[in-house]
């Protein structure tokens, strides 16, 4: 007999699936799909849906907004060609969770929009705009990879900021790195992390007819910088990704004009991060002037060290048979709440550690652990 989890979690396994992993873009039709789906569950257990005006939705046991609900959730939205798991088992397991809660028991139940960024380019886009964290006209003009911009996509301008009265927020979310080998985990911390654009500019050319010696060729600034990324993580212990590029024209026989690349570093301390950035924008900017190449880096997004609550920590850690403590690399919409409300995130063990990726998973008998763990939290903190 499959699980109560099992059976919720087929409901929407299909939907945004592609032949390579999940498209589930925000406010694109899989989303909204999944919105719809999100509505549908609400109805199911008489909990009232809001909009909170940027995109992020909310199910309610009792009042909305009232004072002291106790917040769940996690979002829907996927990087390009992602795993199943990253977002939505939250969501999945929040509404499991409020199934095993007795009456009276008020709780609220969040989807947040664009929390991986992939499509406007700033992560926990939704969850910045609620707590006042990104002003909402810079968040309004924001664009896809097609120009339509996140106030079109939308329907209106976002709102922004509204006062949290939550009483605690638990996010529950499949754990992305190899470090919890037990069903569920505790987040102690978020790493610092960054994502910084270098645009290289040289001069388009044809490829068949312009000498070697002749050429301002940005590409190679930019493979010089992805090498060096590498090499400066590495010494320091930390993360540098370049996984997205752009090129213009970007074709076959012309030498490019432009070559963007996006750099996405993390550090286990905000010094570290710091240096590391520092390093890797130095190393590209002294071999640019070597390549006559032109350099601009743009921040557009850090995001500070995130200390989750150590007394809730350490409570729903002991609350859960002692579960193990551990901090992530990876951002989350919990990060974001934890500097307005007291915050814990539950983590679901991921056998592989494999994250942003199709091959992404975690079993059933684990996610269930997840959900029978989140309903304990959620008992004790309403
Ligand atoms: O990129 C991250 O850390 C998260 O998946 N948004
Ligand atoms: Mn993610
Ligand atoms: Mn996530």
């Amino acid at each position: 007999m499959s699980s109560a989890f099992a059976s919720l979690w087929a409901e929407i396994a299909p939907i945004g699936l592609t032949d390579n992993g999940y498209l589930r873009f925000a406010l694109t039709e899989p989303e909204r799909v999944l919105r719809d789906w999100f509505r549908n569950q609400a109805d199911r257990r008489d909990m009232t849906v809001t909009e909170d005006g940027n995109g992020n939705l909310f199910a309610w046991r009792g009042e909305p907004w009232a004072d002291g609900v106790v917040l769940t959730g996690s979002h829907f939205d996927s990087v390009p060609h992602g795993g199943g798991y990253d977002g939505p088992l939250g969501i999945v397991s929040a509404f499991l969770a409020v199934d095993r809660l007795p009456a009276g028991r008020n709780v609220a139940v969040a989807a947040f929009c664009e929390e991986e960024g992939g499509r406007f380019g700033v992560p926990c886009l939704g969850s910045r705009l609620l707590t006042g964290a990104i002003d909402p006209s810079h968040a309004a003009r924001l664009c896809d990879r097609d120009g339509v911009s996140f106030e079109e996509a939308l329907g209106y301008r976002p709102a922004g900021p509204r006062r949290l009265r939550f009483k605690a927020a638990v996010e529950l979310h499949i754990e992305q790195g190899r470090a919890l080998d037990v069903p569920v985990g505790v987040a102690s911390a978020i790493w610092p992390h960054g994502r910084w654009r270098f645009d290289f500019r040289g001069d388009a050319d044809h490829a068949g007819t312009t000498r070697m010696a002749d050429r301002r060729d940005p590409m190679l600034t930019y493979a010089y910088m992805v090498l060096a990324a590498n090499k400066e993580a590495r010494l320091a212990g930390a993360h540098a990704t370049i996984g997205r590029v752009a090129v213009e024209p970007n074709a076959t026989n012309a030498i490019p004009s432009l070559v963007r690349g996006w750099l996405d570093a993390r550090a286990a301390d905000e010094s570290t991060l710091e240096t590391l950035v520092e390093a890797i924008v130095k190393r590209a900017t002294d071999r640019a002037g070597r390549d006559g190449i032109a350099v601009s880096v743009e921040p557009e997004s850090v995001t500070a060290e995130v200390a989750f609550d150590t007394a809730l920590a350490s409570r729903v850690s002991e609350l859960l048979g002692d579960a193990p403590i551990l901090p992530t690399g990876a951002g989350h919409d919990a990060g974001v709440l934890s500097a307005h409300v007291p915050t814990a995130m539950l983590f679901v063990r991921n056998p592989t550690g494999v994250s942003h990726s199709p091959a992404e998973h975690a079993t059933d008998d684990d996610c269930e652990a997840g959900v029978e763990a989140l309903a304990t939290v959620l008992l004790e903190l309403t």
